[in-house]
């Protein structure tokens, strides 16, 4: 439906290298609809939740440094297929396999240092919103060009 949610967070490096425009101006213009948004310092409480199904790899200990290496923009979007068109438009994970136009094939190299995440199923986005957000601090809302971008 219409309501479907994901959500994404420019990662500690995206926002260092003052990405976090950027990233929301793509899904602005595509015609998503932000529904959540909120800075912060992520704790290893949230991420060990959060990557629960990378804690036997090699590079999770590294994972955990640079997630908790600085802020975090973290946001619910909104919208018809919204999980399936974020990831297209984020890139595969490992930016040299990314494609130029999108944001890891544009703005980063390598695989350590991806600048943003976006959930992967609905049914994560489901388990990540709540893991990261309150149902208070979502807005229910609907955009006035709502009618130019469905039928
Ligand atoms: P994605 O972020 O595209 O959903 P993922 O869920 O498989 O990818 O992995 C989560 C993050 O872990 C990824 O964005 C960056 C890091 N990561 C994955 N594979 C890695 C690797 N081989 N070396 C270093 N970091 C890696
Ligand atoms: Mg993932």
């Amino acid at each position: 439906g219409v309501k479907e949610r994901t959500l994404v967070a420019v990662k500690p490096d995206g926002v260092q290298r003052r990405l976090i425009g950027q990233i929301i101006k793509r899904l602005e213009q595509r015609g998503f609809q932000l529904v959540g948004l909120k800075m912060l310092q992520v704790s290893e409480e949230l991420l060990a939740q959060h990557y629960a199904s990378l804690h036997r790899k090699p590079f999770y200990p590294s994972l955990l440094r640079y997630m908790t290496s600085g802020p975090v923009v973290a946001m619910v979007w909104e919208g018809h297929n919204v999980v399936k068109s974020t990831r297209m438009l984020v890139g595969n994970t490992n930016p040299a396999e990314a494609a130029p136009g999108t944001l890891r094939g544009d703005f980063s190299v390598h695989v350590s240092r991806n600048i943003v995440h976006a959930s992967d199923s609905a049914e994560v986005a489901q388990k990540e919103i709540s893991l990261w957000f309150q149902r208070s601090e979502l807005i229910d809302w609907e955009c006035c060009d709502h009618g130019n971008i469905y039928h």
